[in-house]
């Protein structure tokens, strides 16, 4: 029998860009090339050219994925037999599945009662061994970095930079989709990986001459856990999009400077914000996206309102046409129940007869 290609994934695709020698293990599930979405919709609404790049597509759910297959064939190749990770849910997905596939031991550390079910489902059906800790994501990650000295233990929260990375790779993509950056990138924010590594893509390929320019990069947390808006740790952070429920995020400096550097800006969206972007956009567009995701959406819709910040470095706001991207992290079906419960939802009831069905449906 022919051995199977590995020839789909980011490492695939983008090796040349990423730290890897020849003798590089790749533990890949086929993760990146998601598909970047044209949104007429919210151009429509905005007047802006919107692309929505949907990374809830990859094999566990969200953007998690790229990061992880870099940092997991790293851990391999340094000889790690455990891997270990603190998470608000899809860090912790992401590598519970990538360990199983390297044959290696995963442990998660997570804020007790605050992950969402279908990230914690995927946590043990892919193997790990899940600890909830009386404290919240901050707490776990505290935990974490203390296991950094242990021998054959390898930290995979996103202050392994083989995470950035991975996740830098999302950019490699949509400059290559758009033919070159767009004007504006807007995304989630909670421990700030994210922010960090598309700005390093931005960057990158533009050095390279791949790309003529560099977005603004603007970052969106929830209201109640908005400590680079605020400018300081929050202690207790609290959102219904426990995703982004992080009171003191690692990359609190890449944050910054891709702020800085690019002229954009971090603003905040309530949690009422948050669930009717997410309403919004699965009843509108087809795409349903979980609500840290939805903070994207969000932040568009708060950038063209009158609610727009007195700093908006856009000035009179975003112009017509410009290009935007919003990354939606991470699929719906992770946390239905804040959705389902936002919506008031019930279905119409009858009997089993057409009649019956007909009656109702005319009476709706
Ligand atoms: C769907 O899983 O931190 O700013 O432990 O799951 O890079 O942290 C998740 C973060 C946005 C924020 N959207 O990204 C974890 C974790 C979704 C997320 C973020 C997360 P970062």
């Amino acid at each position: 029998m022919k051995p199977l290609l590995n020839d789909k994934g980011v490492i695939a695709r983008y090796r040349e860009f990423l730290p890897f020698t020849d003798s590089t293990p790749v533990v890949s599930l086929s993760e990146g090339s998601t598909p970047l979405i044209h949104s007429p919709k919210l151009s429509e609404k905005t007047g802006a050219e919107v692309y929505l790049k949907y990374e809830g597509l990859n094999p566990t759910g969200s953007f998690k994925d790229r990061g992880m297959t870099v940092a997991i064939s790293k851990a391999v190749e340094d000889g790690a037999h455990t891997v270990i990770c603190a998470s608000t849910g899809n860090t912790s997905a992401a590598a519970a599945a990538y360990a199983t596939r390297a044959d290696i031991q995963c442990v998660v550390i997570l804020p007790a009662g605050k992950i969402a079910i279908g990230k914690l489902a995927q946590a043990y059906v892919y193997g790990a061994k899940v600890v909830a800790i009386r404290g919240n994501f901050d707490d776990a990650l505290r935990i974490v970095r203390e296991f950094g000295g242990v021998e054959g233990v390898g930290i995979v929260n996103s202050i392994n930079p083989y995470r950035i990375e991975g996740q830098k790779t999302a950019s490699f993509e949509i400059i290559e989709d758009l033919g070159d950056a767009p004007d504006i990138h807007i995304l989630p924010v909670g421990n700030a990986g994210n922010i960090t590594a598309y700005w390093k893509g931005y960057r990158e390929f533009q050095n390279l001459g791949l790309s003529t320019r560099l977005p603004k990069m603007v970052g969106f947390q929830a209201a109640g856990s908005a400590p680079l808006f605020l400018g300081h740790p929050v202690e207790n952070p609290d959102t219904i999009a426990t995703a982004i429920r992080i009171g003191n995020p690692a990359s609190w400096d890449g944050a910054k400077n891709a702020v800085s550097e690019s002229g954009g800006c971090i603003d905040i969206v309530t949690d009422t914000e948050i669930l009717d972007a997410q309403a919004w956009l699965a009843g509108n567009e087809g795409i349903f996206v979980e609500p840290a995701s939805a903070a994207s959406v969000a932040g568009l819709m708060k950038c063209f309102s009158n609610a727009r910040c007195a700093t908006c470095p856009f000035g009179a706001g975003i112009r017509p046409g410009a290009k935007v991207v919003l990354t939606v992290t991470g699929h719906g079906l992770k946390d239905t129940e804040a959705p389902v419960k936002h919506g008031g939802f019930q279905p119409l009831e009858a009997d089993a007869t057409l009649d019956s069905v007909r009656s109702v449906l005319d009476k709706s």
